[in-house]
């Protein structure tokens, strides 16, 4: 075995990489072309490659590290539990203190009667938790036909064939297939598909898609609806101010469950604890994950309703993971909500880093590549367009010039992804005035740059409007 270090020379790093490791989400070709760049250290909101770049992660990792890199009190949880109980399951009517008092902590947090946690390792599981659960849960209610769960296009919801049955990404969806009883409809994207319509009317018409979906499939046989408050992966899609409570609605309307996927909304991502604040809405389940433990540990759930807990215990639930309520990654959650709150980090959040953020964040609409800036509290995303009064998408293949963009962004030293041709952000909530002031720096040189390439190889061009 070769044997490595953080101080290896990167392409020996690479070479080895590439030759051993599988990446989601990433070609062959790709790594081929230049390697993955390799991270070695972060601190706070910096991270650190073997090239020793320091690199301002814009993306809080995959949306996850919420409290930031590098808290000594999170590895000091951990250790602790480690050398106490480093491993007990949650199986067959046992449990233990970190479960405990995470669960009892969840609770406290959640809105309403959000009461009750069952346990995964991810985001992916918790969602595949929740199809078996709410089909249970009608099974229980004696009406065992509800089985079909209607979501969105363009929703993540996880990389599990349940999970990603579930998430509405046609390019995931056509590699293996999906699990029956999932319906799709429309997403709230009014900058891509909002036509002439205001945005108040198109949060009306996506909404209202739900209640033709539920009677054109019966509403005898719906179970649930499963939405991010705000979706992520799919680019920050923050729904026009009339969808959510049309939504509710709905759900109200027909008595089906409403699973709020928490998965990067909650744990102060939007400025409240959970996203589902934030907008309004009050579901009977929330998926949650990455925030949690600030991805210092995998762990997700599933937070039940005092009405769904008490119905789902009416049967043995056969499901469940070795991993479910893993004691160090709850001691560590327990420890990373501990900061979240002792440190008043979702407020700042809220009151004071997030507006500023907001502020800065919607000046760059004055880039001429910049049709709209759109952020609710430290997620936010900007649309890229060759004419912001038309809203017009580039005729270059969706995600040509996103792509351009992003590199331009590393070139700078920001983690800053892209999804087609949005640009956006998910930086740690502890990102500081001066970081976010670097952070739109380097954005708007980016922009420049990326600008200017468009220009010089005559990619500022409008796709026609089909
Ligand atoms: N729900 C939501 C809303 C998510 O964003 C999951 C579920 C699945 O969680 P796990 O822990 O199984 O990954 C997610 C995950 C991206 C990206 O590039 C987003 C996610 C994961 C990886 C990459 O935007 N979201």
């Amino acid at each position: 075995m070769t044997l490595i270090s953080t101080n290896t020379p990167t392409a020996e790093l690479q070479a080895l990489d590439a030759a051993h490791h599988v990446h989601p989400f990433t070609t062959g070709a790709d790594l081929a072309k230049k390697g993955a760049r390799v991270i070695t250290r972060a601190e706070g909101s910096w991270l650190t490659d073997s090239e020793g770049e320091r690199i301002l992660d814009g993306m809080a990792g995959l949306w996850c590290v919420n409290i930031g890199y590098g808290r000594k009190e999170l590895a000091a949880a951990a250790s602790r539990q480690m050398e106490e109980l480093p491993y007990y399951n949650t199986f067959f009517q046992t449990t233990h203190v970190p479960a405990i008092q995470l669960s009892a902590r969840i609770a406290e947090l959640a809105p309403g009667n959000l009461n009750h946690v069952f346990y995964a390792s991810s985001g992916s599981e918790a969602n595949d938790t929740n199809i078996r659960l709410v089909r249970t849960y009608w099974a229980e209610k004696g009406q065992p036909e509800r089985q079909v769960i209607i979501s969105r296009w363009n929703a993540y919801h996880g990389s599990s064939l349940g999970s990603m049955s579930l998430g509405g990404m046609k390019g995931m969806h056509g590699q293996g297939g999906v699990v029956p009883g999932v319906h799709h409809i429309d997403q709230p994207n009014w900058w891509a598909e909002g036509g002439d319509m205001s945005p108040e009317e198109f949060g009306l018409e996506r909404a209202r898609q739900l209640e033709a979906a539920i009677e054109e499939i019966g509403p005898e046989k719906v179970a649930a609806f499963i939405a991010e408050p705000v979706q992520g992966a799919g680019g920050v899609i923050i729904p026009p101010e009339t969808y959510w409570p049309e939504i509710e609605r709905i759900v109200k309307k027909y008595g089906i469950l409403l699973i709020a996927d928490e998965v990067i909304c909650g744990f102060g991502r939007t400025g409240n604890w959970f996203g589902s604040q934030t907008m309004g809405i009050t579901p009977d389940i929330m998926t949650i994950a990455k925030g949690l433990s600030s991805g210092y540990q995998p762990i997700g759930g599933s937070v039940l309703s005092d009405e769904v807990a008490e119905v789902i215990s009416g049967t043995e639930f056969n499901h469940g993971y070795t991993y479910s309520g893993h004691p160090v990654a709850c001691a560590v959650a327990l420890e990373n909500l501990r900061i979240l709150d002792e440190e008043g980090i979702v407020e700042k959040v809220r009151e004071e880093t997030g507006p500023y953020l907001k502020q800065k964040f919607e000046s760059l609409t004055e880039h001429p590549l910049v049709g709209e800036a759109k952020i609710v509290g430290f997620m936010g995303s900007i649309a890229l367009t060759p004419d912001k009064a038309s809203r017009a998408a580039f005729a270059s293949e969706a995600g040509t010039v996103g792509y351009i963009c992003r590199e331009r962004c590393f070139a700078n030293n920001l983690v800053m992804r892209h999804v087609g041709d949005r640009m956006i952000i998910s930086p740690p909530l502890v990102l500081t005035r001066e970081e976010i002031d670097v952070l739109i720096a380097r954005a708007w040189k980016s922009l420049d740059e990326c600008h200017a390439r468009l220009k010089a190889e005559g990619l500022m061009v409008a796709a026609s409007r089909s």
